[in-house]
């Protein structure tokens, strides 16, 4: 753990902490006893019905366990990144030290990689499935539109075919028959080059899909490869959030590993060039992605705990904290070593938490707006839209943004625009990977001159004034 910030103490002989993080029963746990967990007792559909009620707590401080899912044996839990502030309670931080926490965090896996260990065995190990059988997974179909159950919020390990370095990612499959799956690379991710890679070596690709893990690794594989190319182990930031080795069990039908206290752990094999129709599935930016042929990927054993839960996000505000939230955390890291004056930066929830990134800046020389306009772009591919404000705007509120755009922003030279560039192919505006990209410098003239200077008034407290009427 980075030691430029310490958890917040909670009291109460509470078990918070990087033990904590590192594993996701222990969460569950922890959320009952704080109050944080809304346990639904009544059988549930998995098939839109639980995603339907979920969604009733989209957002807010509670996450969800289904006790009861329709023909199955086992739980699903849902909730745990829509909402910043349960999540700054887990790991004892304000929910607005988050970015720079995890930030903090890559920096120093990228000075010092921490290793994951190889242990002999793990609760992933309790139950070797005789037979693959998926339909025995409560899976949850989200969407009305979607083409099916979907894994949405498992961690995928794979090696490089040529240099054996490993990559964590999250990708979504659909789940096509008991023992096959189709997944969804995009362009660019290190599992798109490990398949090239084997494809031109004439190999299969092995890979474990790790089902129910906690923040640390879950962050760890969502780092962008800007942070983390693709000749580093990014399993070594899940060691560094957690302050100890993330461990890892051997895998049994090939030589990837897999997590050892996953609730369930997938040993899987890709062929090159084989696929199979995926989609459509409601994705991060509240359309749906179209059906196309994509990776298929053909299940060969599958491991377990004893009880597992299964783990699952909402698309929208969770997809925002998880993979939005690192994003966040990287452009924070570049922009603080690359623009002076650059306080904070946020992904804004109306742009996906992947789109728009508006920072705000202290400035001290006039042109730097623009800079931080230019580094947010290159540290962070997915962006379309980039505002830059004044340390005197609310970087989190959409309405002081707007006021920022709608008196300080200089329409003829505060705005940037970039053709046919690439951006996130799943974005109707970046059809094929490749649109516009706007920047918007919102900021104040530099030098200052005082008809910018924002009007306030005094800070009072109410302590001691006798009021009427303010109730309600
Ligand atoms: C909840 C969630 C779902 C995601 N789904 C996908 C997906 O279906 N396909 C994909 O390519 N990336 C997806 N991502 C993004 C990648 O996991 C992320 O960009 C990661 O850094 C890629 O790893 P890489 O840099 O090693 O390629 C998802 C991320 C999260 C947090
Ligand atoms: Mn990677």
């Amino acid at each position: 753990m980075p030691k430029s910030t310490t958890p917040k103490s909670k009291g109460g002989g509470s078990n918070r902490g990087p033990a904590l993080i590192a594993d996701l029963a222990a969460i569950i746990e922890e959320l009952d006893t704080s109050g944080r967990l809304v346990r639904v007792k009544t059988e549930v559909d998995a098939k839109h019905d639980l995603v339907g009620i979920a969604n009733q707590f989209h957002g807010q401080g509670k996450a969800v366990l289904f006790e009861n899912v329709r023909g199955q044996e086992h739980p699903v839990f849902m909730g745990l990144y829509w909402s910043r502030e349960l999540l700054g309670d887990i790991f004892m931080r304000d929910e607005f030290e988050l970015p720079q926490y995890i930030s903090d965090c890559i920096t120093n896996w990228q000075a010092h990689p921490m290793d994951p260990v190889l242990v002999k065995s793990g609760p992933v190990m309790d139950v070797s499935e005789r037979s693959v059988n998926l339909m025995k997974l409560p899976i949850p179909t989200h969407a009305l539109g979607d083409a099916g159950p979907y894994f949405d919020a498992a961690v995928v390990i794979a090696k490089d075919p040529e240099t054996g370095v490993r990559n964590a990612s999250i990708q979504r499959f659909l789940v096509v028959n008991k023992n096959t799956l189709a997944v969804n690379i995009d362009a660019g991710r290190h599992l798109e080059l490990y398949l090239n890679k084997a494809a031109s070596l004439g190999k299969k690709l092995p890979i474990t899909i790790n089902v129910g893990v906690g923040p640390g690794l879950h962050f760890a594989a969502a780092t962008p490869s800007e942070a983390a190319p693709a000749h580093l182990d990014e399993l070594g930031i899940a060691s560094e959030i957690h302050g100890a080795p993330l461990e890892l069990v051997a895998g049994t039908r090939s030589d990837v590993e897999m997590v050892a206290n996953a609730m369930w752990a997938l040993e899987c094999e890709m062929t090159p060039g084989e696929n199979l129709p995926e989609g459509p599935f409601a994705e991060v930016t509240g359309y749906y992605a179209k059906r196309e042929p994509r990776p298929k990927v053909k299940v060969l054993k599958i491991h377990r705990r004893e009880n597992p839960v299964f783990h699952s996000i909402l698309s929208g505000k969770e997809v925002f904290n998880s993979v939005g939230l690192l994003g966040e955390a990287n452009v924070l890291n570049t922009l603080k070593k690359q623009i002076p004056g650059v306080t904070d930066v946020y992904f804004s929830h109306g742009g996906c938490g992947f789109y728009h990134c508006i920072v705000q800046i202290s400035q001290i020389r006039a042109g730097w707006g623009k800079q931080a306009i230019m580094a947010a772009f290159a540290a962070f591919a997915p962006l379309k839209m980039v505002t830059v404000v004044d340390d005197d705007v609310d970087i989190r509120n959409a309405e002081d943004i707007e006021w920022a755009m709608a008196t300080r922003l200089d329409a003829k030279a505060g705005i940037l625009q970039i053709e046919n560039v690439f951006g996130h192919g799943l974005n109707p505006s970046f059809p094929d990977y490749l649109g516009s990209k706007v920047g918007f410098d919102a900021t104040r003239p530099f030098p200052f001159t005082a008809e910018y200077d924002r009007a306030t008034v005094k800070d009072m407290t109410l302590e001691g004034v006798q009021i009427e009427g303010a109730g309600n």
